[in-house]
């Protein structure tokens, strides 16, 4: 998979370059560019925004920049880009986007910092490549990067050859639509407190039906409104016994 991202702020993704991703990296599973959006900028003060119409707090990044970049790192003989706009008012981005994102051979991230960037750069962009505008969760950063930074993980970990173990992508929280319950190692007791007596049991369906009544638990505290998503057919006759 290709991965680009245009910022002003090049050295905020230089995580994309460490550990797991500086791995996947260095195995040929992705290729990354980082691109400083003032290298499109042509006046002596390289301005990438100006005020608001409409008055109002804030600066908006400007469409004659972003037009320029994107028409360059989005440029293909084959195949355009999914361009993706880190915004706090965009759709949300879950699990679900990750995986359906893995299959992608090329993701373009246009990080906007400030008040966001010209609606139209996004609505001139849609009308040659498929765009989505996202959100991570209901806060709000200053810019996108950390944004994409958070949204590259997630999906560079579900490509093949990434992980070290590709079984764990598979009992990821959410893959079931459940939180993960806890897990343990040694020691068998620590500062007095013992690891669960099933998962030294060796009987691995009272393990399993243990892991999923811990899951089911976790979420009906943490996470409600998960269990209120799930498809009815996801919790069968045990389940719902507990
Ligand atoms: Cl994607 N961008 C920014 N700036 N803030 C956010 C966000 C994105 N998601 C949540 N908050």
């Amino acid at each position: 998979m290709r991965i680009d991202v245009v910022t002003i702020f090049p050295e905020y993704l230089a995580p994309l370059r460490a550990a797991l991703l500086g791995k996947a990296i260095e195995r040929e599973k992705i290729s990354v560019g980082v691109h400083d959006l003032r290298d499109w900028t042509h006046d002596v003060h390289r301005a990438v925004d100006d005020s608001p119409y409409g008055g109002g707090p804030g600066m908006v990044m400007k469409p004659d920049v972003w037009g320029e970049a994107l028409d360059e790192v989005c440029a293909s003989p084959e195949a355009p880009p999914r361009l993706i706009v880190p915004t706090p008012a965009g759709r949300p981005f879950t699990q679900r986007t990750a995986v359906r994102w893995s299959a992608e051979p090329w993701l373009v991230f246009a990080c906007g910092r400030y008040e966001g960037i010209d609606q139209r750069v996004v609505d001139e962009a849609a009308e040659r490549m498929p765009v989505e505008e996202v959100s991570i969760g209901d806060y709000v950063l200053v810019g996108g990067e950390v944004a994409a930074l958070t949204m590259v993980e997630a999906v560079a970990r579900l490509l093949p050859g990434v992980l070290g173990n590709p079984a764990s992508a598979e009992q990821d929280s959410f893959s079931d639509g459940l939180l993960e319950g806890p897990s343990y190692t040694r020691p068998e007791v620590w500062r007095d407190r013992p690891v669960p007596d099933v998962l030294r049991s060796g009987n691995h369906a009272a393990i399993a039906r243990w892991r999923r009544d811990q899951a089911l638990e976790r979420t009906y505290h943490r996470r409600p409104d998960l269990l209120d998503r799930l498809p009815a057919q996801d919790l069968n006759a045990k389940d719902r016994a507990r």
